[in-house]
């Protein structure tokens, strides 16, 4: 594609991902890269002011330390993940993160008061935040720092990245293309660090037709971190640990305020509370079952249990909650200001975070006061930043991670050079938005001492970018060969347009892998048979077909979506047991079982194109 200008910059570090874990590492980088007179460069496939998880903005900020022990912390975090889970990666995040949060204030972000001036908690580790411009707030202090190095300081946006550019077995760069120009980029870095979120519209969704594109994860991030590591080369872990959150239904506004906050109940069409009425399901989860706060995919079982056996729709009784709360109050002057009160924060929580579910409420007559809203599980996602652990497997901090954890530096994959932080690194879950900040600025740290430690890379061949070029704009040619030959350019012989890949990805998955229609249940026959049809779909991925750049992107984001669904399935094949019901459920191996408490690894071999899979001990640091 000889109209397309290949743009070629060098820089000493490189951020590839605009979100929460980036801004904090081009905030520490920048920090670091001042003293060593290092430059450093970051790349977004979109605007950084809102790209990501946190454009829409948040109500709350789901880890603040605070008062509670990190101990405390780290034992809540790996009982919710049914003791799968880096004790070494979660506590060196929790360590550090409120300092993270301390910054966001000062930069600007109102976070709630109570009276005495203390943050207003929605649970023991969450606090409420005026979170709607979060992400302007912190994307601008990103941006500053960058800008305060001068020359050595820099960010591209509405760059997609394509590729690792590797030399050997180390990263030293990565391939993009711009999605509003044509230009081929070539970053080159000393060392190189991915935060380019978690994935969606792996699974069919259940807004299809006119709702597609609305789901609970953004739409923008499509597996860029997982393809990216794993053509890599690094090993990844965790990746059958999908997540699945209860949402509002259909419009998928956050929960979380409504159980902890305003302490509401979820109910069955019969009024029955499914976590009283089926606790002794519990037991058989031992003794991950018996901990408080239940884990969240126990919790999400109960409440599929009640569907299963007809007892649904499943309704938030945010009514009965308000009533509960104001019923405390006995003077009627106090008691109306309490509920004018509560049901601002009511629609303060959606309009921060889910728009589209105040306009759902207001659109369907429902007035939180009175009328109950129902809840349902979302389709799956992997974002090993929540309640999923999905990412690489990535080296621990040098004073707490086990030998067993840790290569040189910390947050470095497995891959020399190339790092991870947020969801792109994995068995570290619910670092939320101040975790993932805080483990990319992390990240920023140790890389940067590995640029000043391995200063050499040695220059990439010229006739190797020309090809991985070549490969990148494919999708352009194909569509250009071949456009002519039918009437109707979405069906043709000799192509596929990314968004019948996409359906067919989704149907895979869906129908294969566990995803809504299956009722989140899989086993090794369907696994083994996804895997198969998988293989007919990676053939067809080599003519994918993109008509303008917009397309070519989308084309490049179900490439990407491709090794993440590849991962998933095989980790799924190769965990025999059921150990997240509620995630997903092995029919066949329908229980836990104690052999099986232990990382479930993988790593795909860029020479061989082999995959391989690995069991990891979990070593851990608290009881
Ligand atoms: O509770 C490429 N999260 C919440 N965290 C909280 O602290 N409080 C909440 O209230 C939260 N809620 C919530 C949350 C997430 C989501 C999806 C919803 C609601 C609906 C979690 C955090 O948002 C999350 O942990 C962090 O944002 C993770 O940070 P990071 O950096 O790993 O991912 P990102 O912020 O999504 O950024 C990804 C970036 O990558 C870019 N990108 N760039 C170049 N090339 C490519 N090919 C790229 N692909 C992606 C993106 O543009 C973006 O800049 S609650 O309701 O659940
Ligand atoms: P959510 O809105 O579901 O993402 O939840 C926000 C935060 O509250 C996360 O830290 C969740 O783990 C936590 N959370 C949500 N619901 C519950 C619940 N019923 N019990 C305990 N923690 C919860």
């Amino acid at each position: 594609m000889d109209h397309f200008e290949t743009i070629e910059i060098k820089t000493d570090i490189l951020i590839l991902g605009g979100g929460m874990s980036a801004c904090g590492a081009a905030y520490e980088a920048a920090h670091w890269a001042k003293q060593h007179n290092l430059k450093v460069t970051l790349v977004d496939k979109a605007a950084m002011d809102r790209s990501g998880a946190v454009a829409m903005g948040l109500s709350a900020i789901n880890l603040y330390l605070g008062k509670n022990s990190l101990k405390d912390y780290v034992t809540y975090v790996k009982n919710d993940l049914m003791g799968i889970a880096r004790d070494d990666l979660v506590a060196n995040i929790a360590r550090h993160v409120d300092s993270s949060v301390h910054l966001f204030e000062k930069w600007g972000l109102p976070i709630w008061k109570d009276e005495e001036g203390n943050y207003v908690k929605e649970g023991k580790w969450q606090i409420m935040i005026h979170g709607e411009s979060y992400k302007n707030i912190v994307s601008e202090a990103a941006k500053n720092a960058l800008k305060e190095l001068g020359d050595n300081g820099s960010y591209y946006e509405r760059i997609f990245i394509t590729e690792p550019l590797m030399d050997g077995d180390r990263c030293v760069g990565a391939t993009g293309f711009s999605v509003r120009e044509n230009k081929f980029y070539v970053f080159r870095a000393n060392a190189v660090l991915t935060t380019m979120g978690g994935a969606v519209h792996i699974f069919r969704p259940k807004s299809v037709g006119e709702g597609l594109g609305r789901s609970w994860y953004p739409p923008f991030n499509s597996g860029a971190s997982a393809y990216f590591t794993i053509k890599a080369g690094a090993e990844m872990t965790s990746q059958e640990v999908r997540f699945i959150p209860v949402r509002f239904k259909d419009a998928y506004g956050p929960v979380g305020a409504w159980f902890l906050l305003f302490q509401a109940k979820a109910r069955n069409s019969l009024g029955e509370d499914y976590m009283e009425t089926r606790v002794a399901e519990l037991e058989k989860w031992a003794p991950y079952g018996k901990v408080k706060p239940i884990p969240a995919n126990l919790r999400n079982y109960l409440m599929m249990l009640d569907i299963e056996d007809g007892k649904g729709p499943i309704y938030m009784r945010t009514d009965e909650a308000i009533k509960n709360l104001l019923g405390k109050i006995e003077d009627e002057k106090e008691a109306r200001k309490a509920k004018k009160h509560l049901e601002s924060e009511a629609w303060e929580d959606f309009l921060d975070m889910t728009i589209s579910q105040a306009l759902h409420w207001a659109s369907s007559n429902i007035m939180p006061e009175e009328t109950p809203s129902e809840i349902a599980a979302c389709e799956p996602y992997f974002i090993g930043s929540h309640s999923g652990a999905s990412g690489a497997w990535v080296s621990g901090p040098e004073d707490m991670a086990p030998e067993a954890y840790k290569w040189g530096y910390g947050q470095m994959t497995t891959v020399k050079g190339l790092f991870a932080a947020g969801d792109a690194s994995g068995a570290s879950s619910h670092k939320f938005s101040s975790g993932s900040f805080t483990e990319g600025r992390i990240a920023a740290k140790e890389a940067i001492r590995f640029c000043v430690e391995n200063p050499k890379v040695s220059a990439i061949q010229q006739e190797k970018i020309d090809i991985v070029k070549k490969e990148v704009l494919k999708p352009l040619e194909i569509f250009s060969n071949h456009k002519d030959y039918s009437i109707d350019p979405e069906v043709n012989p000799n192509y596929i347009k990314p968004k019948a890949f996409m359906h067919r990805l989704q149907k895979i998955m869906d129908e294969y892998a566990g995803g809504v229609s299956s009722g989140f249940k899989t086993s090794k026959a369907f696994l083994e048979r996804g895997l198969e049809l998988l293989t007919f779909l990676k053939e067809d991925a080599e003519n994918l077909a993109a008509s303008d750049l917009n397309e070519l992107m989308r084309c490049w984001e179900n490439k990407h979506r491709l090794a993440q669904a590849d991962a998933h399935i095989r980790t799924l094949l190769f965990r025999e047991e059921t150990r997240w019901p509620g995630y997903y459920f092995r029919t066949d191996f329908p229980t836990m079982k104690e052999d099986w408490k232990c990382f479930a690894n993988c790593r795909w071999d860029p020479e061989s194109g082999e995959w391989e899979m690995i069991r990891r001990e979990i070593i851990d640091l608290v009881e």
